[in-house]
């Protein structure tokens, strides 16, 4: 397939070139980039909503009819997030985030921890569907939150296979979860200060996203023009968080598409604007982001 090798080729040296001179830069990151750090994305072949309807764990419904389901759910994505190392492709944002030269900021789908344990600035990074080390009280009446990356979270909710990620990536075995048991009311975590029982700090379908976090982005694409957003593994199903890379187009910026997945017009370099790199993005963003020299 010369042809896509070659517009591919060519797709990689005008980025290159047009990259020095971008200085406003979005990323839109997706559950794709953690792909080859071990964690399961959502759609696709491996779906982690595969063996479970996500209807029936991320919403606050479920929560509220089995809520020792949805947390041995919760208690095992924490537990694969905390065995799973960033790479490379988490590393090159999180060395971007640190580039005096541009104005940079990262919009994360992703609720697994992995860009802030690569080292990205904090104040430019953006969780926009929480994160699964936050955990919040349910009471109405308590305020209580907190950071917590213990594992086990309760003793009945320790994961009992330990998920060899070496050997699982080699045989492709990505981790399966299987609920285990009936959890009753005081085996989930309750609140220190008011003894209610607390719940994972993500947003779930039909919540509303963190207004502190829309602002701080509404504040970046509305103080100066945006030049590029990059789309990092993200299959653009769920809104509001893909509706930025259509407001980037309005801004008048450009579009770069890191996926393994990409429609054969963008990679053949027929829509405009819009660059087109397909593979793994550990492996396509460090290549395309390397940054040598202003
Ligand atoms: C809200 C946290 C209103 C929990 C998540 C009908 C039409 C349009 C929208 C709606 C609709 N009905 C309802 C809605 C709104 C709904 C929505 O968008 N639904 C979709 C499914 C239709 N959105 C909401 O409910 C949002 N809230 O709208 O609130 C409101 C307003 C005010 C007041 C009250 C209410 C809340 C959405 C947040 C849901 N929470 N996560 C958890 O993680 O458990 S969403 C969850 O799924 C992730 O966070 C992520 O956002 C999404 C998964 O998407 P991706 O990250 O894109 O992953 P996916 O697997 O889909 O794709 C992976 C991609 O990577 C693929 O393209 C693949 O090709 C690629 N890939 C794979 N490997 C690699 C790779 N790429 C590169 N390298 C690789 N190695
Ligand atoms: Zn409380």
């Amino acid at each position: 397939m010369k042809f896509i090798h070659h517009s591919m080729l060519k797709q990689a040296a005008e980025f290159q070139e047009c990259l020095r001179n971008l200085k406003r830069i979005v990323a839109l990151v997706g559950a794709g980039l953690s792909a080859s750090s071990g964690l399961p994305v959502f759609r696709g072949s491996q779906g982690l909503w595969k063996n479970f309807n996500m209807i029936d764990l991320a919403t606050p419904d479920a929560f509220y009819i089995d809520p020792g389901l949805v947390w041995q759910f919760y208690a095992w994505r924490r537990h694969v997030a905390l065995q799973a190392q960033p790479n490379a492709g988490h590393k090159a944002l999180a060395a971007l985030s640190h580039d005096k030269s541009r104005e940079f900021l990262t919009i994360t789908q992703n609720v697994d921890g992995l860009l802030a344990r690569a080292g990205h600035r904090q104040r430019q990074l953006y969780e926009i569907h929480g994160s699964l080390f936050e955990l919040r009280c349910t009471s109405f009446t308590c305020t209580h939150r907190e950071k917590n990356y213990e594992d086990p979270l309760t003793e009945a909710l320790a994961q009992e296979e330990e998920f060899d990620r070496e050997a699982d990536m080699d045989t492709g075995k990505l981790p399966q979860f299987t609920p285990t048991k009936e959890l009753l009311g005081e085996e989930l975590p309750l609140c220190p200060v008011c003894g209610t029982l607390m719940r994972p700090g993500v947003v779930w379908f039909g919540e509303s996203l963190p207004l502190r976090a829309l602002d701080g982005i509404d504040n970046f694409l509305e103080s100066g023009p945006v030049d590029l957003i990059l789309v990092i593994g993200t299959s653009g199903t769920v809104y509001p968080a893909n509706g930025y890379v259509e407001r980037v187009r309005q801004l008048g910026g450009k579009v770069a598409i890191f996926n393994t997945d990409i429609e054969a017009e963008v990679l053949a370099g027929q829509v405009a604007d819009t660059w087109g790199f397909q593979g793994d993005a550990a492996v396509t963003l460090p290549e395309m982001l390397q940054l040598d020299g202003p």
